[in-house]
């Protein structure tokens, strides 16, 4: 590749737009820890480890997370160290108004300290409202299955704009809202562990609605910043253009990808989703007013999460009367295909490419970034010299592929503004605990030790000459 620019001495292959955003992302139950501590009520997590723990990897509960709680003036300065300009979280719902009603002092002087020491360090801070997280009074009024919960996250969105938005200029309403739904409602890995299409199709439905809603009242209080929501995507391929493979690989993308793409960005829902799910009586309830309120308050930005593609064809045994996503399509596994070895995913970095130009040529070009990508690996230890050092080279290859294209997307256009890894440190990933690895400091569990791994020096010098 020819180099394109020159900073600071150092040439460049591969330089980002001005004032790119480099960072990493996390999230409140993942890093926090002091579960009991702090005023803080009982999320979903916390009540099922107490339930079930041999569910979670090594037994492992939410408890003490990366402690996180206790040490996050330490950590902020790492992460100054390593050259991050921005960094997102989400708050804990369940800490900031345990009763769901009033707002836990305890927790505003945790995340107004939170935020004071990044915005010291130079760290833009960017605050999602949820990820995965449903206190559990609420869960235990139906959850999102419920309007009322609707209301009471519109309620705990104002008081988190009123509290922080002076300060904070990047907000999101919600992490992978497709999460909740494909992991609760349609399979085992997160509480309620339910199976029902139907109820599935509510849940995504009223996260939609909850999203709108914070974003009018955002606009309602007149901050100047940004809200947007934050999706991961899973671009579909199909096996081969015959129509029956396409018409699967469209399938997927309308449940997984455009059932909050679309309203999110253009406000309204395919009309191909709501036709499949009418011919198979799953459209959620609703009532007057709701489409409205989704049409009048899109997103002014995206986060996007890549992790990997999905492969598809056609189902070779049809269903007659399919009840859950997986009966309209089968999995196909692409012989070309590269994994991780370590965690077990397709590792497909044009993806992300593929990503950028959707967006550009298909929702408006809104301005984007990307809100995660990272590799899991297990056993991360084996990689540790006697110093402690993880010598993470695939991470930084990992990496690095996925910007070389993301940087070839931008070229042809597209309107991204940032890159966050997953993650800064080390965390709790819900029922595989500490199982996969992702951090750029590794976290010693016992001991709560943090050590800058080898992606953390590679990631210093991206952000430092602005690319690589
Ligand atoms: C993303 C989630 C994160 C994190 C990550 C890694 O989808 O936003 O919360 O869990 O996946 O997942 P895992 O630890 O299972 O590899």
């Amino acid at each position: 590749t020819k180099p394109s620019k020159k900073r600071g001495g150092v040439e460049m292959d591969y330089s980002f737009p001005e004032g790119f955003l480099w960072g990493a992302a996390s999230s409140a139950t993942q890093t926090e820890g002091a579960s009991q501590e702090g005023g803080k009520a009982q999320n979903i997590w916390d009540y099922w480890y107490t339930i079930e723990p041999e569910k979670f990897f090594q037994e492992v509960g939410p408890g003490a997370a990366s402690d996180f709680y206790h040490q996050f003036k330490a950590d902020v300065q790492r992460m100054a160290d390593i050259g991050m300009n921005s960094f997102r979280t989400s708050l804990s719902w369940a800490r900031l108004i345990p009763d769901g009603r009033n707002v836990n002092p305890e927790a505003v002087q945790f995340y107004q300290s939170l935020i004071d020491e990044l915005l010291e360090k130079g760290i833009r801070p960017i605050i999602n409202l949820y990820h995965f997280d449903m206190p559990l009074h609420l869960q235990e009024k139906g959850g999102w299955e419920s309007r009322e919960v609707v209301e009471a996250y519109v309620h705990y969105a104002k008081e988190a704009f009123r509290l922080f938005g002076g300060q904070v200029k990047d907000w999101t309403t919600f992490n992978e809202p497709i999460v909740p739904v494909e992991m609760g409602y349609l399979n085992h890995y997160h509480y309620p562990c339910i199976i029902d299409m139907k109820r599935a199709v509510q849940v995504a439905f009223h996260s939609m609605l909850a999203s709108a809603k914070a974003i009018e009242q955002y606009r309602k209080l007149g901050h100047d910043g940004k809200i947007g929501i934050i999706l991961n995507l899973t671009p579909s391929y199909p096996r081969s253009d015959d129509e029956a493979d396409e018409k699967a690989a469209e399938t997927a993308d309308l449940f997984f990808n455009r059932s909050f793409l679309d309203p999110s960005v253009l406000g309204r829902y395919p009309a191909d989703l709501t036709a499949l799910l009418n011919q198979h009586h799953m459209l959620p309830d609703y009532v007057e007013g709701d489409m409205e309120t989704i049409a009048s308050h899109t997103v002014d930005f995206l986060g996007v999460n890549y992790y990997q593609p999905r492969r598809v064809q056609a189902k070779e045994h049809p269903v007659s009367n399919p009840a859950l996503p997986e009966h309209f399509f089968d999995p196909y596994v692409w012989p070309e295909r590269r994994m991780n070895p370590y965690r077990g995913w397709e590792i497909y970095e044009k993806g992300l490419y593929d990503i950028a130009l959707n967006i550009k040529d298909h929702y408006n070009n809104i301005p984007w970034y990307v809100a995660e990508n990272g590799m899991g690996v297990s056993d991360e230890e084996r990689f540790m010299d006697e110093d402690g050092m993880i010598h993470d080279d695939y991470r930084i290859e990992f990496l690095e592929e996925h910007l070389k294209w993301l940087h070839k997307g931008i070229g042809e256009g597209s309107n991204c503004y940032g890159f966050h890894m997953w993650t800064f440190i080390d965390n709790w990933s819900w029922l595989n605990a500490y199982k996969n690895r992702y951090g750029f400091y590794r976290v010693d569990v016992e001991t709560q030790q943090r050590s800058l791994k080898k992606s953390g020096h590679w990631f210093k010098g991206v952000s430092k000459n602005n690319g690589f």
